[in-house]
């Protein structure tokens, strides 16, 4: 079975020192980064999402509730929204392939909303490459790393969710989160017992 791996908005944003951080953010970026070097001959295809805003209307607000709403992150343009350097390192060494970006002008927190430089979907790129399976990781846990697993069972493919390369933004949610992964039909593992 061909398998790819999607690497959630590991952005310096959402790493700590960022506008929008998570704990344990940085951590994440660093590990997602051993494995894709561990692992790169278990995938055929590595992806990165970015949240990529310009103008997303509410999802940004001067005083955000943190469910619906939020401070102003990962502007194109910025530092903020930039792959952290442990992955973009991977996309300078072509270990990640494809960059696919999301959100410019409205909320977006699946994956699947994203498209690459050409202007291809993420599930365009997925079945050009003749990808079945897909392993998942990254930021955050209990919303776009949520949205994108679940995108991506309802769109057929066998996932697994490496839950210690992720993070999420709110512990409770982040374990709601991986139950209603779980729920979906998901395998929850981790980067080491894989
Ligand atoms: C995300 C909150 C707002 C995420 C994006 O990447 O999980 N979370 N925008």
């Amino acid at each position: 079975m061909r398998n790819a791996l999607v690497i959630v908005d590991v952005q310096n944003d959402f790493c700590e020192g960022g506008n929008l951080p998570v704990t344990g953010g940085l951590a994440v970026a660093a590990q997602v980064a051993r494995h894709v070097r561990q692992s790169r001959s278990e995938y055929d295809l590595v992806v990165a999402t970015r949240d990529y805003h310009e103008n997303p209307g509410d999802h940004f607000a001067p005083q955000p509730d943190f469910v619906e709403s939020w401070p102003r992150h990962c502007v194109v343009g910025t530092p903020g929204a930039a792959l952290c350097t442990p992955i973009s390192n991977l996309v300078d060494e072509d270990l990640i392939q494809s960059v696919v970006d999301k959100g410019r002008s409205t909320a977006a927190y699946s994956g699947f909303e994203a498209l690459d430089p050409e202007g291809c979907p993420l599930l365009d790129v997925l079945r050009d490459a003749r990808i079945e399976s897909v392993d998942v990781c990254g930021l955050a846990t209990d919303y776009c790393v949520r949205a994108t697993v679940l995108d991506a069972r309802k769109n057929g493919f066998e996932v697994r969710v490496l839950t210690d390369l992720c993070a999420a933004v709110n512990e409770e949610s982040g374990r709601r989160a991986l139950q209603e992964m779980k729920a979906a039909g998901c395998q929850l593992t981790t980067d080491s017992a894989r």
